[in-house]
């Protein structure tokens, strides 16, 4: 054990539980659901910052990974209702002057504004619209590849996957196949929001279930399609929960090892549903985060994902395990934005994500989608 921790063990902790748990991660021994939950419940936020931290730096030392990407949106209207959404509009609100539907012509042109090389990965994921079916994604992402074959198609939640799936009568193995035929390359992690059955029946009911998110994650990875996870914390949920959400994950990955990364995603409260629920104070975006970091084990990477915690909250979060901010977004997100995130027009250049990483002294490493370090590392 380093001295640093040795020391905080000897000034401050007197509880055994907890004694007996930072000894286990010190010993890099893996901690149970129970442990969590006391780090959860007892956890002190600076010894957390140092366990956490001490995992990320034996990891990559000082590097902190961002990337290169854009998100396209292709429409908010979706068949389902999640009551934390802000963004989405229901298929008969699609006169509604924020909705949108952008055709496959539009999204080319979208992605035809960034230079060959400028960008290294286009995330898309939107609502789930009825008319956008799985042959009008293979479509579209076959013609991605086809003008811009350098670009990673990082493309669909569990839950539009799902439903393209259902719609098309396949099974989700023939889906994500025909998928990856046609150019998609990895999942983003979208759509987990909170395990639990029951509070997932009370927030968002009608879409796919805990059982089928990990179930296609599960069939991606079979299929060497790796993908992210997400949590969705900060709303109705309590520590129980996210620790069950975790352990899920933390199992599914001993089995594929096929998560990249983690991304806890902070409830913003505007505009939805839920709004009555004061969002979750920063330090419990810290104690969070840190404990993902030390619960997952098995998961390479926990990112801090800017354009949704916020530039000043993702700067503290370096120091609580996160290696990894994400991409240079040029505003094509509106998910965060229209739930009330501080970032109302996400844009960062590598020079100001650089800056950013720099400035809590840390040393930024630009990133492909699959974690390979790019040549050009802290360039602008
Ligand atoms: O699944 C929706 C979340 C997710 C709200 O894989 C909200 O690299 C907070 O998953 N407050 C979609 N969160 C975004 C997503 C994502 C983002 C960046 C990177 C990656 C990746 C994945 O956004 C949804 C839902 O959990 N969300 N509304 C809200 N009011
Ligand atoms: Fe639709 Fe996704 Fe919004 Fe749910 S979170 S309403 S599935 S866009």
């Amino acid at each position: 054990m380093d001295n640093g921790l040795t020391k905080l063990l000897e000034q401050n902790i007197k509880d055994q539980v907890l004694r007996k748990i930072i000894l286990k991660i010190s010993a890099n021994q893996r901690i149970s659901p129970d442990d969590g939950l006391v780090l959860f419940e007892s956890g002190d936020i600076g010894l957390l910052a140092c366990l956490a931290n001490r995992i990320k730096e034996k990891l990559y030392g000082d590097a902190v990974f961002y990337n290169r990407n854009i998100h396209i949106e292709p429409t908010n209207l979706c068949v389902f209702d999640c009551k934390f959404c802000s963004y989405s509009r229901l298929i008969r609100q699609k006169n509604d002057p924020d909705a949108w539907e952008m055709n496959e012509d539009e999204i080319i042109e979208r992605i035809l504004r960034f230079p060959a090389g400028s960008i290294t990965e286009v995330h898309i994921v939107g609502g789930v619209h009825p008319k956008m079916t799985l042959k009008y994604f293979a479509s579209l992402i076959n013609k991605i590849s086809a003008i811009r074959p350098q670009l990673h198609v990082k493309a669909f939640t569990a839950v539009e996957l799902e439903y393209m799936c259902r719609k098309a009568g396949v099974s989700y193995r023939d889906g994500l196949k025909y998928l990856k035929e046609n150019g998609l390359e990895s999942l983003p992690g979208g759509g987990a929001e909170i395990f639990d059955e029951t509070l997932r029946r009370e927030i968002c009911e009608d879409k796919c279930t805990s059982q089928q998110w990990l179930e296609i994650h599960e069939t991606a990875h079979s299929l060497k399609i790796p993908s992210n996870a997400t949590m969705l914390y900060g709303h109705i949920e309590t520590f129980i929960h996210r620790i069950d959400h975790m352990e899920r994950l933390r199992q599914l990955q001993d089995r594929t090892h096929g998560f990249n990364a983690f991304i806890p995603l902070k409830f913003r409260n505007r505009n939805n549903q839920m709004s009555a629920i004061p969002e979750t104070p920063v330090m419990d975006d810290l104690r969070t985060y840190a404990i993902s970091r030390i619960y997952l084990d098995n998961f390479s990477h926990i990112k801090a994902y800017w354009p949704m915690i916020g530039k000043e909250t993702t700067r503290l979060l370096l120091n609580y395990g996160v290696d990894d901010i994400d991409g240079t977004i040029d505003d094509t997100t509106k998910i965060y934005s229209m739930a009330g995130a501080e970032e109302q027009h996400p844009v960062m250049t590598s020079a100001e994500m650089i800056s950013l990483i720099r400035s809590s002294g840390r040393n930024p490493v630009e990133r492909d989608t699959l974690y390979k370090p790019l040549a050009n590392i802290g360039s602008d």
